[in-house]
């Protein structure tokens, strides 16, 4: 049986990185088809060397494909998600909408692979939010060594995080400064050229706002329900890539080295920590990669069994599409979808 895979919300950031990352991982689609809502109808997108002309979401007929990979947004993913899933198409969702039902598994593989298998219910699979992505891949190993009580996190988002319009922001405002332009903030609370913003998403009544409290409940969903997190989300002018600074309190001693040793065995991640001028990853470097960078491990001695790093990754990809397709492979890996081409025929085509 032909695999047909359907990318809905093809024309955004996250949409492009998930055409981009089927074809970079030789994922064995027989097709590929782009959805987008009314307005992006006669767009074309590409994928690999073809452009895909882009389908308008009411239109389309989902009970002709196997897959679908949704990047549109909240109140798209409540109305869509649902519909697409009883015409027996799994859904893997990259907002927020279904993240925390019960009956939808929340996955990064890494971590909780075998959770894709809680597909059954709903047929949606929900992506985290790239800022904890990134996270639990760092956190899965050490956690499974000597157990961890307690994190803070402290996060420096990229504007891509908010979208195509985001980024645009960032540019103008910054081209805009060098003219005494006045820098008017549209998509972001204040000026966010030359500035860090300590405000990502809503607040909650509690003084957190959801971004916060969103990199809590995942955590404790896909990892554990006993860790405790305390975060503090900023967003920085860079314009892909989120770095955190991530400081753990563990159950047991981990040493720095050992630390290291640990994480460099893991998979998704790629220790880059020399201790000496250029020898960490900053955000500018993990685009367009698959890894999540943990640079500047070292001992906190102002707590008992403290352990500190600095994690940094791609936020459309680990964050967001890169972590959808390796969901979608763990369904082909456990026979839930049936490809009949080879990875290699896919790289011959
Ligand atoms: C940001 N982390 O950087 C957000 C974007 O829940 O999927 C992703 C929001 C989400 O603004």
């Amino acid at each position: 049986m032909a695999l047909r895979v359907a990318v809905v919300g093809a024309t955004g950031n996250v949409g492009q990185e998930m055409l981009n990352i089927l074809q970079e991982r030789l994922f064995p689609a027989d097709e590929v088809i782009a959805i987008a809502s009314r307005r992006s109808i006669g767009r074309t997108v590409s994928y690999g060397d073809k452009e895909l002309k882009c389908h308008d979401i009411e239109n389309f007929d989902f009970s002709t494909v196997d897959l679908c990979l949704m990047s549109a947004g909240g109140s798209v993913a409540k109305e869509w998600a649902p519909k697409i899933a009883l015409q027996d198409c799994i859904v893997i969702d990259n907002s927020s909408a279904f993240r925390m039902d019960p009956a939808v598994p929340l996955v990064v593989p890494e971590v909780n692979a075998d959770a894709v298998m809680g597909y059954e219910e709903k047929y949606i699979i929900a992506n985290p939010n790239c800022s904890t992505a990134q996270l639990v891949v760092a956190l899965k190993p050490i956690h499974d060594k000597v157990g961890i009580e307690r994190v803070v996190v402290s996060t420096y988002q990229s504007v891509s995080g908010a979208g195509k319009s985001a980024m645009d922001e960032l540019w103008n405002q910054t081209k805009g400064i060098f003219v005494n332009q006045e820098a008017e903030p549209r998509e972001f609370t204040k000026q966010i050229a030359f500035n860090v913003i300590p405000h990502i998403d809503v607040f909650t009544d509690d003084g957190f706002t959801k971004e916060e409290w969103k990199m809590a409940v995942e955590t404790k969903k896909i990892l554990d329900p006993d860790i405790q997190l305390v975060a503090t989300c900023a967003r920085v002018p860079t314009f892909v890539g989120h770095a955190e600074a991530v400081h753990l309190e563990l159950a047991g001693p981990l040493s720095a080295a050992d630390a290291t040793e640990l994480l460099r065995e893991s998979p998704g991640i790629m220790v880059v920590d020399k201790r000496e001028d250029q020898g960490y990853i900053t955000p500018v470097e993990c685009v367009g990669e698959w890894a999540t960078f943990i640079s500047r491990i070292r001992e906190d001695k102002t707590v008992e069994n403290g352990l500190a790093f600095w994690c940094v990754s791609d936020n459309l990809r680990k964050g967001a599409a890169l972590n959808a397709v390796q969901i979608a492979e763990e369904l082909l890996n456990r026979g839930v979808l049936k490809p009949e081409k080879s990875p290699a025929a896919v790289a011959d085509e």
